[in-house]
């Protein structure tokens, strides 16, 4: 078989139809991610849209309600004006029964429809736009895949549109006169062109956009085509580049990396190149926004686009502005949704200092992990945990048992055992809740949440100035070789525990099986630590944090420290549980809001 490789390789040399071959010998996709045949609606992989929140991986509609109450008018074509354009949004996504018409209050005549003519199926053809009491042509200039997709879905098709660029000329017995067209200008995933801005452009019959939308399934399996999630096929050089071709974004999200129109985003999906540095976060881990110096794509300041009647000077051409473009709305609306706190340290210290040598690692300073809690049962220091916000403590399976809740003691702050510090609160236990299948012979889902008791006469538990760590609510939030942190108050490999909060940078280690052969299950584990194994997590150590930083410095829990063969060993890395694995977990039983900070 690798024979049979080499010679069609060495065939393709300077042959055309090799093309396809060596795109997929740059092996651009990464198979088992397309498995999961991930959608824009997949929360694991992207941000959900203002009017959507992130249930169990997907992007669900929100009610109106939890929109923002700015009022930013919009008017929709069953003739209703929402407050604003999250709020509309809302409703066409629970009822489909609405879209955007224009911007501000409506008017009494407002109307938009969407025709395609002279193709020669109901499913192609020059397309036609009606607003209010303009019926004009989509002009060519800036009609893309995006601009065709959108069009397409709004007919109905839901694989969008598979050809944008064929002409189609008015019949012989048509006599129009063609003086204008409109210019749209969408980001993907509108569902009217309304909402992509029409401007009207001085034209002529030439300068219209044709579009071909995916009417039914075509069979391309075999010849180097892309099958996207929606049921339409493209051509494999257009998966990765950044472009939206499929409608459904299925081919942009599961890649290693993208050609040259991409940017590449850690968790593996492709992004537009302008999307970098443009002031909005786009790739989960918020890797578009940083180094951002020079590189600038700032957004256009000034577009004051309000009401539905404008002109803008572009140019010699004086155009006129039918309707806004929502971006800004949708960018500003976004900026305005609740956000949690969680996960900054009042504290820089961790970031700057280099590793030293919890089995190495280095003591701690007040305000350097403000999430670490210590959990006691009676005078023994029993184990780790994680603050996680309210009064939640995320710790080891394997540190606590349901039915003894009242011995334990939860310590925050505390740096050392020995020389109390300022900063230092104690609280009791409410209950504790044990995942349902947590294995004590297998380590598997080793994670227990801890209810905290709530202050008498109050409805908190006030740990400031304890800090919480965020919740992953996605398993490509970090990757192996991500540089992370683990902390805690255990051994330092000798037979004694050390008394002292400490702490060590360590790396996420991939493909652990072949350290823990049996023992290590991927979806539920994850290992770190260092080459040399100079630092790792100890007897002690356990139920306490793995927390990895995003572009951001924005810390959250990743893992939490739960077995390993011995300390400190490179042959055998610390195990960690995989905390992304049980976001639902934990927030069917602490609550959705207090942990989801992009997707409430
Ligand atoms: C323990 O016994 C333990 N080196 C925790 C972590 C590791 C080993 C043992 C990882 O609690």
């Amino acid at each position: 078989m690798k024979l049979i490789h080499c010679l069609l390789l060495l065939l393709c040399v300077g042959l055309s139809f090799c093309k396809t071959l060596s795109l997929i010998q740059q092996d651009l996709l990464d198979e088992k991610c397309l498995k999961e045949k991930y959608t824009h609606q997949s929360c694991e992989k992207v941000f959900c849209q203002p009017w959507e929140r992130c249930v169990e991986g997907s992007c669900i509609c929100k009610l109106p309600y939890q929109c923002p109450k700015a009022v930013m008018s919009v008017c929709s074509t069953t003739g209703k004006t929402y407050n604003n354009y999250c709020q509309l949004k809302s409703h066409e996504c629970l009822s489909q029964k609405t879209k955007f018409l224009t911007n501000g209050t409506c008017h009494s005549q407002g109307q938009f429809d969407l025709s395609l003519k002279f193709g020669d199926t109901e499913s192609e053809g020059l397309v036609e736009v009606q607003l209010g009491n303009t019926t004009a042509f989509i002009c060519k200039k800036n009609w893309s895949i995006t601009e065709a997709n959108v069009a397409c879905l709004y007919r109905g098709f839901k694989g969008g549109a598979v050809d944008y660029k064929k002409t189609f000329n008015f019949p012989d017995d048509v006599d129009v006169k063609i003086t204008d067209c409109l210019e749209a200008n969408c980001r993907g995933l509108e569902t009217t062109l309304a909402e992509c801005g029409l401007t009207k452009r001085k034209a002529n019959s030439k300068d219209l956009a044709g579009v071909v939308c995916h009417a039914q399934e075509t069979d391309l399996l075999n010849d180097g085509s892309f099958p996207c999630v929606n049921g339409k096929y493209i051509p494999l050089e257009q998966t990765c580049d950044g472009i939206n071709d499929c409608g459904d974004q299925s081919d942009e999200l599961c890649c290693k990396g993208c050609r040259s129109g991409g940017f590449h985003c850690k968790s593996g999906v492709c992004i537009p190149k302008e999307y970098q540095c443009n002031g909005e976060m786009d790739c989960i881990k918020g890797d578009d926004e940083v180094n951002c110096e020079g590189l600038g794509h700032s957004e256009v300041q000034d577009s004051e686009v309000q009401g539905t009647r404008n002109f803008e000077h572009a140019g010699q051409e004086q155009a006129e502005i039918l309707s806004a473009n929502m971006d800004e709305d949708r960018k500003l609306l976004k900026s305005l949704l609740p956000q949690i706190s969680c996960g900054v340290r009042n504290n820089t210290h961790v970031t700057h200092v280099r590793r030293k040598r919890i089995v190495g690692g280095q003591i701690a300073t007040e305000g350097d992990f403000p999430w670490q809690v210590t959990i006691k049962e009676g005078e023994k220091i029993h184990c780790g945990g994680v603050y996680i916000g309210g009064c939640w403590i995320l710790t080891a399976a394997h540190c606590v048992r349901k039915n003894v809740a009242h011995r334990y003691l939860v310590w925050t702050g505390v740096l050392d055992w020995i020389r109390f510090n300022p900063g230092i609160a104690v609280q009791r236990v409410n209950r504790v809740i044990i995942h349902e299948n947590y294995s004590g012979s297998t380590y598997q889902n080793d994670i227990a949440l801890i209810e905290l008791q709530k202050h008498p006469n109050k409805a908190t538990c006030e740990l400031a100035p304890t800090t919480p760590a965020c919740v992953s609510w996605s398993q490509y939030l970090f990757n192996p070789g991500d540089k992370c942190f683990v902390s805690g108050l255990g051994r330092n490999k000798g037979p004694r525990n050390l008394f002292r909060l400490r702490w060590g940078e360590v790396k996420l280690i991939g493909n652990c099986s072949k350290y823990y052969s049996n023992r290590f299950f991927e979806k539920e584990m994850i290992c770190a630590g260092t080459d040399d194994g100079s630092i790792d997590a100890c007897k002690g150590d356990s139920g306490g944090p793995l927390v990895c930083m995003n572009s951001n410095n924005v810390s959250y829990v990743w893992g939490i420290v739960s077995w390993g063969e011995n300390c400190g060993n490179p042959e055998f890395p610390g195990v960690y549980t995989k905390v992304s694995n049980y976001f639902d977990w934990i927030s069917f039983h602490v609550g959705r809001r207090l942990i989801s900070q992009y997707n409430v």
